[in-house]
Formats: C-alpha cells, structure tokens, sequence
C-alpha cells in the first residue's frame, strides 16, 4: 500500500490540505519513535516557515531539516541539552527565582499575602531566565520597573502564537499571497521578536569583541558558540533567536499550572516542601546538590506536564513501514502522537484527573510516558534549561510561601498554538 485511503481503513484526520494519523497509546508511540531514524522530523508550520521565507532569514534548528539540521542540532546541543552544561546553568537559574521571591516578598509586605493572576509575572521570570543562560546577563525583569522593549517581546511571543493558530493549515504557498490581517499581524510579531533578539545577540558580540568579559565569567550559550566558531554567526542567530522566543510561554505557563495543582493538593504540597527541606539541610544550600535528592519535585513537573502538556501532539513524519493497531502505516506519512489525549487516558494512566506525582516513582519502567519534551534526537532543544529552571523556581517558591488558590471553579484548557488555560489563574502566595 503506497498511499491512505479509505480501503485501507487507515485511522487518519484531514486537517485543510494535511492528512495525519493519530495514535494515543504509548505502545504505538514506542514503535513510531523507535522506527525513527538518524533525521527526524515534525510537522513544521506553515505560518514560521513562511515568514523566513518571507523575509529572506535562515532557519533555526526547529525548521531545518535533514544534515543541515543535525550538525547544527549536534553543535547546540553541547551547549544547551547536555549534562556537561547543568553546573553552569544551576547559579543562574537559581538567582532568578531568588529575585522572584524577593519580589514575591515585597509584594506581600503590605497585606501579607500576594494575590492574583501570575502569568505576567511569570513571563518576565521566564524571559529572565532563558535571557541569563543564553545571555550571560541580566535583563532586570523582576525589578519594579520594567523596560517597555522587554514587554514589547512578550508580547510578541504571545501574538505570534496566536496568529499561528487560525492559519495552521494553510499551505505555506497560499500564506505567502495572503494579506490578510492575521497574516500582516503574525509578520509584525516575528519582526519584534526578531529586532530584540537581534539587540540582545550584538550585545554580547560586541562585548566579546572588545573582550569586555573575562572568559572567567559566563559567557551564556550565544557566547561559547560564538567562541567556539564551529556555526555561522548567522546560523546562531537564527537558533539563539528561537530559544529566546521558546523559552518565554512554554515554562511559565508550566509553572502556573503546577502551582494551581498544587495549591488544589496541599498535602502533595506539604510533603514537596518536606522533600525540598530535607534536601536543603542535607546540601547545605548547594543547589546542585539538592537536585539529585528531590525525586518528588521532578515527578512533580512530569504529572504537571502530563495533564497539561504544553504541545497537544508530537508529530513525525515516517521513514519506513511502520505497523500501528494492526495497519500498515507507508513511508511518509504524518503521524501524530496524541499527547493530551494520552496523558488523560484512564488506560494509561489509572484515574487520570488526579494530580499524582507519586504515580512517577512508583517500581517498573515507563515507557514512553513521560514525553511533554518529545522524544530522540529531535526532542525539545530547551529541555535541560527548562527542566532546570521550574525545578530552582518551585524549590525557591516552597520554601517561602504556601500556594493557595481563592476559587475552586474548574479551569479548562484552549489551543492558542501551544496549550493554556481558558481563563486567568487566580493564585495566592503567603509566607510561611
Ligand atoms: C521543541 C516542549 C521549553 C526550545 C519542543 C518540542 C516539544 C517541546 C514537545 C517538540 C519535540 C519533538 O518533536 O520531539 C517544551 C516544553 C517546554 C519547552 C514542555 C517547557 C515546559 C523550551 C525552552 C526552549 C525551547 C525553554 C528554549 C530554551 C525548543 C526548540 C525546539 C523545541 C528550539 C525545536 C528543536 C528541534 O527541532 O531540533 N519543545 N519546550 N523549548 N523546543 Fe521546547
Ligand atoms: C501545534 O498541529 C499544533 O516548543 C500542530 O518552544 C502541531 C505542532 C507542531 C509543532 C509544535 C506545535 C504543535 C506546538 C508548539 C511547539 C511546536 C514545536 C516547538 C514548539 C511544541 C503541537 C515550542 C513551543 C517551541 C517554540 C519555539 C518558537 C517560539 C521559536
């Protein structure tokens, strides 16, 4: 069988002019992530692909493809992915959630509690974040005063997803005749996204040029492959510039829901801070070292992830013949793993609607169930950042403040490119 068709009862969607089959089991996730080969790749939308084109900029590693993308992958990934780069990382994450709670403190001087919806918040600390390991610098986001710029590409991030969304199906073709008013908004938010990333990377070129930093000091991701030289400065800029972006929304939206589950579950919160307590005393403060001892706080992150998963599928194209629920799926063909549907899924995961991080620790293997960064050679790029920062941020948070919620109304979740909350996430955050 060379093509899906109805005769072949191929379980498949159409989605405009895309056609995908949807898989939600970790059985079939396990054979298509282990048919995959040397070069994965995902659906690459449209709307990203068309701008560049548009504006005549190279790709980042997240819409490259093939040798291209794996040298380049490979490269990056000694900078960003691999365990070699966690002490580096550790300090500078660290020093942002401290910042975070120092604000938090300040916030809740006055009525002795800080409350309401966290997600601007969040964004700054998650753009401070991603701007130190990348940068070697401060923005100063979590000061009272803000740089309008700083918002500016916020808010860019979040309109770009946005403006993703309505026109994910369209060909790329098509999108580049359009003029629509997406379309021109979806332009102006790359734009920005572009111009301030662009700041931030001749920053920290010029001051290695002009050799202001001492090589003693941490010179960020931009700057050891800047020094290393292995990549065109433009190839960096392309690939700096989508962490910069990917780092924004993905995680803080991450925290808020982990916050929101564990204001719902304050025993789980209460044997958390236990954990993180322990750990503290243990290491003496050495945040490292905490890391290794608090099983519970990543597991913590993993469920979050599971019922919140901030893509709602991962996809992959096949590059041989694949047997998924007794079909025959041909070379080609776009399969998509069903993650949100998955990780609620009571076959896979007994009484999903609970908040469960102890369900992680439990003895015998998981096989591909924890996939919230995707999987293989071509998984989340920001995964060691990311993983690093929320578990320095709920460790700082926890050991400050108790996390309560004021309402008990149900929140749901909408599409807005990546996965959010359909409305505001009212928290509290009282010292303890
Ligand atoms: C790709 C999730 C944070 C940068 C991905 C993918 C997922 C994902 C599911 C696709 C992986 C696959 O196809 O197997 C997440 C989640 C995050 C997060 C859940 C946080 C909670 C970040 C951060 C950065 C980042 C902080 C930047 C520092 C990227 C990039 C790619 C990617 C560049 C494309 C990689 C490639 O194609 O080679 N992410 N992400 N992400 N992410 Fe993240
Ligand atoms: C969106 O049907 C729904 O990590 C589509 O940090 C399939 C699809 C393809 C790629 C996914 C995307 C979905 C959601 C957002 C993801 C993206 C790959 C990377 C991206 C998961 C599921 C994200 C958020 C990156 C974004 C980096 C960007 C800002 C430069």
């Amino acid at each position: 069988p060379a093509r899906l068709g109805a005769d072949f009862g191929v379980p498949r969607e159409k989605l405009g002019t895309y056609e995908s089959v949807n898989i939600v089991t970790p059985g079939d996730a396990a054979t298509l992530f282990q048919a995959e080969g040397a070069l994965p790749e995902r659906f690459r939308v449209p709307p990203w692909v068309a701008y560049r084109d548009f504006r005549n900029k190279p790709y980042g590693v997240l819409l490259k493809t093939g040798e291209a993308w794996r040298s380049e992958r490979l490269l990056l990934n000694k900078e960003a992915l691999a365990p070699a780069a966690v002490p580096g990382f550790v300090p500078l994450l660290s020093a942002v959630g401290e910042d975070f709670v120092r604000r938090a403190r300040a916030q809740a001087g006055l009525s002795g509690c800080w409350s309401g919806d966290f997600s601007q918040e969040l964004f700054r600390f998650a753009l401070e974040s991603v701007c130190h390991v990348l940068y070697g610098g401060r923005l100063g986001l979590l000061q009272d005063f803000v740089q309008p710029e700083a918002q500016r590409f916020i808010e860019a991030v979040s309109r770009m997803f946005h403006t993703t969304a309505p026109m994910l199906y369209l060909p790329p073709a098509l999108l580049r005749r359009l003029r629509s008013h997406t379309w021109r908004q979806h332009v102006q938010a790359w734009d920005a996204i572009f111009y301030q990333a662009d700041k931030c990377i001749q920053n920290v070129y010029r001051d290695l040029r002009l050799q202001r930093k001492s090589r003693q000091e941490h010179v960020g991701i931009l700057g050891n492959l800047i020094l290393r030289d292995k990549l065109p400065l433009d190839d960096i800029r392309a690939s700096v510039t989508e962490m910069m972006a990917g780092g924004v929304d993905t995680t803080s939206m991450t925290l808020q829901w982990a916050m929101l589950e564990l204001a719902r579950a304050p025993g789980v919160q209460e044997q958390l801070r236990a954990e993180v307590l322990a750990a503290k005393r243990e290491a003496g403060g050495d945040r490292e070292k905490m890391l290794k001892s608090t099983r519970l706080l990543k597991a913590t992150i993993k469920e979050t992830l599971r019922l919140h998963p901030v893509a709602v599928t991962l996809q992959r194209y096949t590059t041989q013949e694949v047997i998924l629920q007794d079909y025959r799926i041909p070379p080609g063909t776009l399969v998509q793993v069903g993650l949100y549907a998955m990780g609620r899924d009571p076959a896979v995961f007994p009484r999903p609607e609970r908040f469960l991080p102890q369900r992680w620790l439990q003895a015998g293997p998981k096989p591909f169930l924890g996939l919230g960064f995707g999987f293989g050679p071509r998984q989340c790029l920001g995964r060691r950042v990311a993983e690093l920062e929320m578990q320095l941020f709920l460790m700082h948070i926890l050991e400050n403040f108790k996390i309560e919620t004021m309402r008990a109304v149900e929140i749901g979740t909408k599409f807005d490119l990546i996965l959010v909350p359909d409305q505001p996430i009212q928290l509290t955050l009282r010292p303890l």
